[in-house]
């Protein structure tokens, strides 16, 4: 229950936002390109999300986190292999991302994990994800679901 919690604090901090003028620096420089993700089977397990992020502003941008009706936990992760070819995945916290940068999330690399999944993702289908940056902005983007052998934007 505590993703729906949080999505009705971010509903109400947006009409916050509205009433007042936001204290925004930066992230409404964001542009968020090539979003993708794979279906899934069922719900058991996790899914994951991809895109590239790019701050086209002038000031440093942090993306501190990310929120979706589809998940009830999601986290960016970030894919590593050790010395002895062990992958693990482990939460990315703060990505910082340079003025005129971006930074990719791609299969085996930084990712966006989609926790408990609430429905499946079906081929074909869209679902929106809300990226929180630490000014106070955030942005929607609505993510395809491809097939499951996906392996790019593109595909
Ligand atoms: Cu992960």
């Amino acid at each position: 229950m505590r993703a729906l919690i949080v999505t009705g604090g971010l509903t109400a901090l947006l009409s916050l936002a509205a009433a007042s003028t936001p204290a925004l620096a930066g992230s409404e420089d964001v542009v968020v390109e090539g979003a993708w993700s794979r279906a899934s089977i069922g719900t058991t397990r996790p899914g994951a999300a991809y895109m590239t992020i790019r701050n086209t502003g002038d000031a440093p941008v942090a993306l501190t986190g990310i929120a979706t009706p589809l998940a009830m936990m999601s986290e960016i992760h970030e894919t590593s292999t050790n010395a002895v070819g062990v992958t693990a995945m482990t939460p990315a916290g703060e990505i910082i991302i340079a003025p005129g940068g971006s930074v990719a999330l791609e299969p085996g690399g930084l990712h966006v994990m989609l926790m408990q999944l609430q429905t499946p993702m079906m081929e074909g289908q869209a679902f929106p994800l809300t990226l929180l940056f630490d000014d106070g902005g955030e942005m929607t983007v609505e993510v395809p679901i491809l097939s499951i052998a996906a392996r790019g934007p593109g595909d």
